[in-house]
């Protein structure tokens, strides 16, 4: 039985969650934040809540939680809400679109989100807190760490690996078996061929000089 859900957040990446809960008619308790645009359709007639400790008054066993924080490369804000909320006894749901193509033989950990229009192949495993964003595809065998940012349109071949905290940005691509160290940042449009180190940051080739004679 799916519990009723709290929602962290208000921006764009809250509202493409809320989205999904909506269609999938999840019931939605409220959406904390400091502040909430109440012009955002997506949101109407939800209970807005301005303070994470708003979230203490609820009891940790009869709701789940929804990290609606996106991740934005080296902003620590959505792991630290995920740790915080742990440590005080309170789940992370899974959220997962229905129209996403999610192996029965892929494994997804505890707050991860799948958006709409992703594909997960066979032998995959995916850590916790992890967005998998709108498009995104990873194929058979990838081990994703915690806390990854998979942005939309992102293509991952077999057998990459990813260490916690990893952003591989929009439209990027990483072909068969490479890995990818903590906390390194995928510039949007790479193509990835050789490992990647942690805490490095890799842009798309500039060419900046004429190379055709
Ligand atoms: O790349 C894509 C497709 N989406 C990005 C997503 C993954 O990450 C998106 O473009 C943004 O880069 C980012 O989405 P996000 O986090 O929705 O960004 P923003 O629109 O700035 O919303 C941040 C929300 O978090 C706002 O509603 C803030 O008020 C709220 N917020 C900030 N600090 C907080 C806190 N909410 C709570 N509950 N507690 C906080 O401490």
């Amino acid at each position: 039985m799916n519990k009723p859900l709290l929602i962290i957040g208000a921006g764009g990446h809250a509202s493409v969650l809320v989205d999904i809960l909506r269609q999938q008619k999840r019931e939605i308790l409220g959406i904390v934040s400091p502040e909430m645009d109440v012009t955002r359709k997506v949101f109407q007639g939800i209970q807005h809540y301005s303070s994470d400790d708003d979230i203490l008054n609820f009891e940790s066993e009869s709701i789940m939680l929804v990290n609606g924080i996106g991740s934005l490369p080296k902003s620590n804000l959505r792991s630290k809400i995920y740790d915080k909320f742990v440590a005080l006894g309170f789940k992370f749901s899974q959220v997962v679109a229905s129209d996403a193509k999610i192996s029965d033989f892929a494994e997804l950990s505890d707050g991860v989100q799948v958006m709409q229009g992703v594909i997960i192949q066979a032998g995959t495993i995916v850590g916790a807190n992890t967005i998998v964003n709108t498009g995104a595809i990873i194929d058979h065998d990838c081990n994703i760490g915690m806390f990854n940012h998979i942005a939309p349109g992102v293509t991952l071949s077999g057998q990459v690996q990813t260490e916690k905290g990893v952003h591989i940005g929009t439209g990027a691509s990483v072909i068969q078996s490479v890995s990818i160290g903590k906390n390194s940042v995928i510039g949007a449009g790479s193509t990835i061929a050789k490992d990647v180190a942690e805490n490095v940051v890799c842009f798309p080739a500039l060419i900046t000089k004429k190379v055709i004679k």
